[in-house]
């Protein structure tokens, strides 16, 4: 059961645990997925999260499990680490109808209404007017819950992101923003496009309280979602936080990644928040190497069995493809 009620990081053995679990099967999988990617097992557009994983488990550590999640297409690791089962995601990055979006969705468009994960979105910025909207509905309802809403810098330049900051703050609604800033928008590095690179101090201006955190320490993000989740349910309005961070792939499969040194890309590995994490856990004895060896041998498991539930799944019948698409002749047939 997870420990919601504090506003601080307990860094008990099994919450270490837990920690490091989440970020290794998330890191696993995608590997996993690259694999199945060259086989053309799992096709269409393909981004990855390895090296930004710290962010997601550290957040989603601090929220309760109604409290919904809208992300973006970079969102792989946001549904594990709230729980969707690993074979309803991995059937959906192949596109058959056992998958969490029936496979209409693939890697882009992860969702589960059962999970209240309210989906990948494949627009820039798309999700924060969403999360506003839950907010408001939630507000309007008497519930309290918290939405938190992930998105990278580059959606920072987008109009949708200004309107969501500004609605969020000016009704003072439940929201919890989280930027994940890896320092390039596909390859538009931020200190090539933006005056003021502080993603943090945008959120300052609409009177938003925010924080700028190391995106590559699970403690650091957790401890920072924490103090903002625990604000925000105290009906203090929304919180922002930058989480800075870094993706050690390339934007998505389709890109040869040479806008960046490679030496800029070593450099961050050296941070690498798994084995970071990892590391440092064995040197304060919280955790006994074999731990590790453990985690991986069943996260392995994990992985054998999703792939197997994703390969034996079937295709949606041809003849239901129009199911739930709606023409404008069908629309007047009715
Ligand atoms: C409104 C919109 N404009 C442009 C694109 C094309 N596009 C896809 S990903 C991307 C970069 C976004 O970067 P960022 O928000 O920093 O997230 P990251 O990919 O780094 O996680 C762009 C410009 C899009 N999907 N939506």
């Amino acid at each position: 059961m997870k420990n919601i009620a504090n506003d601080r990081v307990h860094l008990t053995r099994d919450h270490t645990l837990e920690l490091l679990n989440q970020m290794t099967r998330i890191r696993r999988f995608e590997e996993k997925c690259v694999e199945l990617y060259t086989q053309e097992k799992i096709r269409g557009f393909l981004h990855l999260y390895i090296g930004e994983e710290a962010t997601a488990v550290g957040v989603i550590s601090a929220l309760a499990e109604d409290e919904a999640i809208v992300a973006t297409y970079r969102e792989h690791g946001h549904a594990l680490a709230r729980g969707l089962p690993m074979e309803e995601v991995m059937a959906e990055m192949y596109g058959k109808v056992t998958g969490c979006s029936r496979g209409r969705g693939g890697s882009m468009h992860i969702f589960s209404a059962r999970h209240r994960f309210l989906g990948g979105n494949a627009i820039v910025a798309g999700g924060l007017p969403l999360a506003v909207g839950l907010a408001l509905a939630d507000k309007m309802q008497g519930i309290e819950r918290v939405t938190c809403c992930f998105f990278g810098e580059g959606a920072a330049a987008e109009g949708d992101f200004h309107e969501a900051l500004n609605l969020a703050a000016l009704w003072h609604l439940p929201v919890l923003f989280v930027c994940e800033n890896n320092l390039y928008a596909m390859g538009t590095a931020l200190s090539r496009s933006q005056s003021n690179p502080s993603i943090s101090a945008r959120a300052t201006v609409y009177g938003i309280g925010s924080e700028a955190i190391d995106g590559m320490s699970v403690v650091d993000v957790e401890a920072a979602a924490r103090r903002a989740v625990h604000a925000v349910r105290r009906g203090e309005g929304p919180r922002f936080i930058e989480a800075k961070t870094y993706r050690f792939r390339a934007h998505s499969m389709f890109d040869p990644d040479l806008y960046r040194e490679k030496a800029e890309i070593e450099a961050w590995k050296k941070r690498d928040p798994v084995v970071l994490f990892a590391n440092w856990a064995v040197s304060a004895a919280i955790l006994h190497p074999d731990d590790r060896q453990e985690i991986e041998a069943k996260v392995a498991q994990e992985i054998d069995a999703a792939v197997a539930f994703a390969e034996a799944a079937e295709w949606e019948p041809v003849e239901d493809l129009t199911r739930d698409v709606i023409t404008p002749a069908a629309e007047l047939a009715r």
